[in-house]
């Protein structure tokens, strides 16, 4: 299945034949190339087809929507599988609602056996510090799809750096993609372009903790 034809199945509306596609999908493929090669470029087509005003906002809603519902069916929440490889809150800034990027980094650190917190989009500096302050995550994640949202970089890198132990600093989405935010990495931010990156990220963290702790 290509990610026009998936993009095209979440436009008609029919949730279970776009979860069906998907499962099937998955029989040969891992969680992170169905984000990664499949609904990422459906919906980045989505947005190109909003943009040329070639499908309505109602419609660009329902794939969203339908995203979202195959994105949650498809979880891994086995506990099992757990290995307490560390803590991550993942949320989006302030003013930001785009989610679905988040979502799939949630699963991507689940799969790696991390605690997650997904606090999802929009959540305001004042309580995302408040949360970190009590629930004290080795990583915070934060994803950005508007350009607009990237003056707040600064601003959450700033109030971060304040708690006790310091977190590591992800970040990642659209807008971060597209900038030079060598300012935030400077600052020990760590910018993550892709859920391959993030993969590559998790995993040589997981190897340096062993050696350290060998
Ligand atoms: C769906 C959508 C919406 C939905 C969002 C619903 C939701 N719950 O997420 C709704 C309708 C709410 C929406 C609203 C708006 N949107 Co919109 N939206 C989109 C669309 C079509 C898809 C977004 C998406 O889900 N992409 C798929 C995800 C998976 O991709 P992603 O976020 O990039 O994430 C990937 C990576 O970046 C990475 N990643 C993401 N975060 C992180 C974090 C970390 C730590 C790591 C490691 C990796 C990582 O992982 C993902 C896996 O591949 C895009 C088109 C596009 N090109 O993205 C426009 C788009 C992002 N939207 C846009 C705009 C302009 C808006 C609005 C301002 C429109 C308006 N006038 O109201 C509002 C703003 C709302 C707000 N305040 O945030 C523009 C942004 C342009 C810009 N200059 O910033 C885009 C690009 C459309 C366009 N071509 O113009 N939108």
């Amino acid at each position: 299945m290509t990610s026009e034809e998936l993009a095209d199945i979440f436009l008609s509306g029919d949730d279970y034949y776009a979860l069906n596609k998907v499962q099937d999908y998955l029989k040969t493929h891992t969680r992170k190339e169905l984000f990664q090669e499949l609904l990422t470029p459906a919906m980045y087509r989505i947005g190109q087809l909003w943009q040329e005003n070639a499908i309505s906002v109602a419609d660009e809603h329902l794939a969203t929507a339908i995203c979202d519902f195959v994105i949650s069916a498809t979880d891994n929440r086995s506990q099992e599988e757990k290995e307490n490889a560390g803590k991550v809150m993942i949320m989006g800034f302030e003013g930001e609602d785009h989610y679905l990027g988040l979502k799939m980094v949630a699963c991507v650190f689940r799969e790696h056996g991390w605690t997650v917190r997904y606090m999802g989009p929009n959540l305001p500096l004042a309580h995302a510090l408040d949360a970190a302050k009590q629930w004290k995550p080795d990583v915070i994640g934060l994803s950005a799809a508007l350009v607009s949202r990237l003056p707040l970089v600064k601003t959450y890198m700033d109030a971060f750096r304040t708690l006790e132990p310091k977190p590591v600093v992800l970040l990642g989405g659209r807008a971060v993609a597209l900038a030079d935010l060598s300012d935030a990495t400077a600052e020990g931010a760590v910018v993550l372009k892709s859920l391959e990156t993030l993969q590559h990220w998790i995993q040589a963290r997981k190897e340096s903790n062993h050696e350290a702790s060998a």
